[in-house]
């Protein structure tokens, strides 16, 4: 049977643009891993949603003067867009608050319900006097009970990672006055029960970072805390029980439930059964760092207590948030480049270029740096591949009319060359199964620098004897590379593609990069270069749009 498989990154909220900092961690290593198991011919689908739900949504609206569901439809539209010109291609783009979720999300929660999973209880919850609202969540700051970082949210702590039971000396967070206690009921989610079933699965599944697993078996060592799943507010999926009513879900109960829900309309809607295609695929969701605890706990907690109905993830590729020039990005600080304005300066595949290459697969953080990009795109992209690829094919057009000459006996270089074709695909692939993009990346790159290394040896443009074999495999090593970087760099790689004559998109498997595919007598088409120069005036200008440091 065809391999299958789900891939997923967190959902944004619907809720503000998409920066870099968001495509960095999970969009971007989603796309081209999504990329490259399609052309590796897995039946790989990419789905994603908008995060619709929740208190700072629905403030926001409110301020905005615009309903909830009109303000996340804004977001919903804008972000899509966003991503699409970033080349993040998704298979489908849906919401968590479509009917198919909001139905998925009450079907779950009855399933766990009549499984014993789910207990009432009355809490004292904080309340602001002032702003007249139940204040849960990012609604209360205070310092962590676990590190006593200060200055957090009750929900989560930055600094540790943790969720915090009890936020210590607790302050509104719109009107910054100490908030009162009030009583209400909310839906608790027994989490406490599957510290033992969520030991194992961590234990048995090979495939998740073994730092990342080794913290997450800490925290189930000092003890899980009951998860409340409920709030009292009027946007979000309606708890069904008929002794609930006003009560919504959580956002974290319903956003990840999305996942299923999602591809499971997408994959029906084409006629594929979507449980059945789930449940024999091999599924990944793509996180960054700060969401760990969600995706390791409560996510496939939720799934082992419906008897995993759905399968549990195989992959939880985690990595680090992106600093802008060694600062933490910060929206209200001006500290952060939005996606849409940054693709105004720089076509996308530079982005994404600089993104993968500085980011490896750990969660450790990575920074962007307008310098480190201008040196990166003009001495990588330009100095080596877009050198390479205008070399070999501008001297084939110059020396040969544009078409390949027949090859005569290789020397020893010449077969070192060929041998480096013939394990291209392995070579990258195998870094690329194992989630290293950024070094997959970087040995193509390598392949590019030897091949304009043995153009430079070989010195064609004397038309000495072996000019021949030089221009057949050179030429063939920029069809190689053009497979190779499709999943980074799809635009350049089709242009590649269209500068080899091959046609405007490619239709080649992952493995063809490692055949010589293209035969003497072919004529290629008109080579142009492929990358322009990142001039040092702009990024001085870049570096002044940011907001003030302090
Ligand atoms: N909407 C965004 C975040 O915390 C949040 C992710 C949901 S993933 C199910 O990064
Ligand atoms: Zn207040």
């Amino acid at each position: 049977m065809t391999k299958r498989a789900i891939i997923t990154s967190a959902l944004p909220y619907a809720n503000g643009e998409i920066h870099l900092g968001h495509v960095a961690s999970t969009y971007l290593p989603a796309d081209v891993t999504t990329r490259f198991l399609k052309l590796t011919g897995v039946e790989a689908y990419y789905v994603c949603a908008s995060d619709d739900f929740g208190t700072p949504i629905l403030i926001q609206s409110e301020k905005e003067g615009k309903s909830p569901a009109e303000y996340v439809a804004h977001w919903n539209k804008r972000d899509y867009e966003d991503f699409s010109s970033f080349d993040i291609d998704f298979d489908y783009f849906y919401k968590t608050s479509s009917e198919e979720n909001i139905t998925f999300v009450q079907d779950v929660f009855n399933k766990l319900n009549d499984a014993g999973h789910i207990y009432e209880q009355e809490i004292i919850q904080s309340y602001c006097t002032d702003c007249e609202k139940f204040l849960p969540d990012r609604y209360v700051k205070g310092s962590c009970p676990h590190c006593s970082a200060e200055d957090q949210y009750s929900d989560l702590c930055e600094v540790c990672g943790r969720i915090p039971e009890e936020i210590l000396n607790p302050k509104c967070a719109i009107c910054g006055k100490p908030p009162i206690k009030e009583k209400t009921n909310h839906y608790f989610f027994k989490l406490k029960n599957f510290g033992d079933s969520l030991h194992q699965w961590l234990e048995e599944n090979n495939h998740l970072q073994k730092d990342v697993k080794k913290y997450v078996q800490n925290w189930i060592k000092s003890g899980l805390i009951d998860w409340d799943i409920t709030r009292d507010i009027s946007w979000g999926v309606p708890v069904p029980l008929d002794d609930a009513k006003g009560k919504v879900f959580y956002g974290w109960f319903d956003n990840h439930l999305a996942y299923i829900s999602t591809a499971i309309k997408f994959l029906n809607d084409k006629g594929i059964d979507g449980k059945e295609f789930w449940n024999s695929a091999e599924i990944y969701h793509f996180i960054g760092k700060d969401i760990v605890y969600h995706h390791y706990l409560f996510l496939p907690a939720m799934r082992l207590g419906i008897e995993s109905e759905y399968k549990l993830p195989d992959y939880i590729p985690t990595r680090g948030h992106l600093t802008l020039q060694a600062k933490k990005i910060s929206k209200s600080r001006n500290w952060y480049i939005g996606l849409k304005e940054f693709l105004q300066f720089y076509p996308a595949d530079y982005l994404r270029y600089y993104l993968v290459s500085i980011n490896p697969y750990s969660q450790d953080d990575l920074n962007f740096d307008w310098d480190d990009f201008a040196t990166r795109i003009n001495s990588e992209l330009i100095g080596n591949l877009g050198n390479f690829v205008n070399r070999a094919l501008g001297f084939t057009k110059k020396a040969f009319d544009g078409t390949v000459p027949e090859p005569e006996t290789f020397d020893e270089k010449d077969s070192e060359a060929e041998q480096k074709i013939k394990s291209l695909s392995s070579d990258v692939g195998t870094l690329m199964e194992q989630n290293h993009l950024d070094r997959a990346l970087k040995k193509i790159m390598e392949f590019s620098s030897y091949f304009n290394q043995y153009f430079q040896h070989k010195e064609p443009w004397k038309k000495g004897p072996g000019t021949a074999n030089c221009v057949y495999l050179s030429v063939n090593a920029a069809r190689s590379l053009a497979i190779a970087i499709l999943p980074f760099m799809p635009t350049s790689a089709n242009k590649i593609w269209n500068q080899l004559g091959l046609g405007d998109t490619i239709s080649a498997k992952w493995v063809d990069m490692s055949e010589l595919g293209i035969s003497a007598n072919h004529s290629l088409g008109e080579a142009s270069p492929l990358f322009s120069k990142v001039e040092s005036e702009d990024i001085e200008n870049h570096k002044k749009q940011l907001g003030p440091s302090e």
